[in-house]
């Protein structure tokens, strides 16, 4: 939990602050029952009115005052709460923004979203307990026994008995609670879990009714959220009622024991019911610390999963003063002997011994069957995964030296999966470059064929997308996607299959368009159609995480098995040849 020394140092003026009220607090209850007895004991047994009168006006001046420290200490506390919360929980995001993909898939996606919501604001809450009833109720007890103590020796006997069993009590609590808690935790993120999975598959969920399915899986996370919440509750349901009745048989006993004591005339009234009063506070305090307990219990759990967040060391380092040279034109990408696995794929590496050149301004196919490893290929040149062993220059820099965002800067991608964000359609073309203009962004639509749809929406760009742009059709979004990539100007293009659900003719057309952009763009084009990739400058050809041939297609089409075999289920025995420009 060393995170939260940060917040500590920053906040601890104001939590002394806070803490300084709610003793004050403290005190002006602790006083109430012994100015309570003396008014009893002298002035009611004596019948002096003016005892009573002076008594009674200095009990409402102490209530006063304890009721301005309470006032003080709420917005002190919920101030510094809110502050501390809020700040928590931008600088876990911040943190989970910073890490790699190998740091984030260590955690799954749905518990991250608990770490960050749930999880911070039960830290919150118990900072906020802290600073209220918290610091109170052990000064409540400790300051009552005292003053129960000072007040009469003889019935105090009766604390003797009940103050260790309630300790006890407390203390089995706190030991059979922790683990319980925990596991309320971890049946919560997987209650988010299938939430998650299930709005973002909805479509998918309908279309195949397997509603049932999924409702049973939201049931099963669901029931056993349920029991491991009755589980901790139960336990909660023994523990109070056995304080509660210990310290109400504690009372029965000082009353017995003090009517006693008053008949042989050893004692007065006014006593009793003072200590009664105190024993009462005990009674509050310590169901209040059993209460913090609890929350510390919680508290603690969730503060070990954010610490957890926060230790991660990002596995991506680099060399702040490393740079890709500003030389143009830039874009050229080596692979040397590059290996590379997922992590907890059981080691199986997914590329084994690639090596290739990219010259700037080449444009290069990647071809070969699903799961070959293409879209895993091109996910190492932004750094999105450092390689296994050999290593990726752009440029001539070996990427690892490199800042990844710097690197990511000269980069643009057209994932294989697109996705869009909820804003307008400008505003998600701006991603690629955010000072593009608006004749840059008219630009780079036109040469994705998206400007004509887009134009014919009532609102142009300024057509509002719904959350990953539901709105739109799948080539629709596809189009949005390489416009996205095409106003960033990059020195590297990454298209992942990205005319997969265009036509033919609108293919073709941003191919020609393409062309001309990217004359001094390094571009990689992964394809399923052969017809996509043939007249690129070089063909790679992958299978099994393997380059098997490189190449133009020409040179393929007499070396290349593999290719040869693609090519002819696309076309049969009658093999195209490539058009002459
Ligand atoms: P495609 O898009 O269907 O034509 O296939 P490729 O060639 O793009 O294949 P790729 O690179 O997505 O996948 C290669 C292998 O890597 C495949 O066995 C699945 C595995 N893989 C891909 N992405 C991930 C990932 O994010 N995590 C893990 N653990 N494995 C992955
Ligand atoms: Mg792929």
């Amino acid at each position: 939990m060393g995170f939260m020394k940060k917040y500590v140092s920053k906040h601890w003026k104001l939590f002394l602050v806070a803490v300084f009220f709610v003793s004050m607090e403290a005190l002006a209850d602790l006083l109430q029952p012994t100015i309570m007895s003396h008014i009893l004991d002298v002035g009611v047994a004596e019948k002096r009115l003016d005892y009573v009168l002076r008594m009674g006006g200095l009990m409402l001046i102490i209530t006063a005052l304890g009721a301005v420290a309470a006032s003080l200490r709420n917005i002190v506390a919920s101030h510094v709460s809110q502050k501390f919360g809020t700040e928590l929980r931008a600088d876990l995001f911040e943190k989970i923004q910073s890490l790699s993909f190998t740091n984030i898939e260590r955690f799954e996606r749905a518990s991250l979203i608990t770490r960050l919501t749930n999880d911070v604001t039960q830290v919150q809450n118990f900072v906020n307990g802290l600073m209220r009833i918290f610091v109170k109720a052990p000064l409540l007890c400790i300051g009552s026994l005292i003053m129960a103590v000072r007040l009469n020796p003889h019935l105090a006997v009766v604390l003797l008995i009940v103050v260790p069993i309630v300790g006890v009590l407390v203390a089995l609590n706190l030991k059979v609670g922790f683990t319980r808690f925990v596991g309320v935790q971890k049946a919560l993120d997987g209650v988010n879990r299938v939430i998650r999975e299930y709005l973002s598959g909805v479509r998918v969920v309908k279309a195949f009714n397997r509603f049932d399915h999924e409702a049973g899986k939201f049931q099963e996370a669901n029931t056993d959220y349920q029991n491991k919440s009755i589980q901790v509750t139960r336990l909660l349901a023994i523990f109070n009622p056995s304080i509660l009745l210990t310290v109400n048989f504690g009372i029965v006993a000082v009353l017995w024991l003090g009517a006693w004591r008053v008949n042989q005339h050893q004692m007065q009234v006014g006593h009793i019911v003072a200590f009664v009063n105190y024993m009462t506070q005990i009674l509050f305090a310590l169901m209040t610390i059993s209460l913090v307990f609890n929350m510390f219990v919680r508290a603690k759990a969730s503060a070990n999963r954010i610490g957890e967040v926060f230790t991660q060391v990002n596995e991506m380092t680099w060399e702040d003063s490393a740079a890709l040279p500003a030389h143009r034109p830039g874009g050229r990408i080596d692979f040397e002997n590059v290996s590379f696995g997922y992590e907890g794929s059981a080691g199986e590496p997914v590329l084994k011994n690639i090596n290739m050149t990219c010259l700037p301004g080449e444009t290069i196919g990647i071809i070969g069957s699903t799961g070959s490893g293409k879209s895993s290929l091109v996910s190492l040149v932004p750094r999105f995964y450092d390689t296994s062993s050999g290593s990726i220059c752009v440029d001539g820099v070996d990427i690892r030296q490199l800042d990844p965002a710097k690197l990511r800067d000269r980069i643009a991608i057209v994932p294989q999966k697109t996705i869009l964000f909820s804003g307008t359609i400008e505003e998600n073309l701006r991603w690629g470059h955010e000072q593009a203009t608006n004749d840059e962004i008219v630009h780079a639509a036109n040469m994705a064929e998206a400007h004509s749809f887009i134009a014919a929406c009532p609102e142009g760009y300024e057509t509002r997308l719904g959350q990953r742009g539901v709105n739109l059709s799948g080539g629709q979004k596809q189009r949005l996607s390489i416009a996205r990539a095409l106003v960033r100007k990059p020195d590297i293009l990454i298209l992942d299959d990205c005319t997969s659900a265009l036509d033919t003719a609108t293919e073709t057309k941003i191919k020609q368009s393409l062309k001309a952009f990217a004359a001094d763009v390094t571009c990689l084009i992964i394809a399923q159609r052969i017809t996509s990739v043939m007249d690129a400058d070089k063909v790679v050809v992958m299978d099994d995480g393997e380059i098997v041939g490189i190449g133009t297609h020409e040179t393929l089409m007499k070396s290349c098995r593999v290719y040869v075999e693609i090519c002819q289920s696309q076309f049969g025995k009658e093999l195209p040849h490539v058009k002459a420009e």
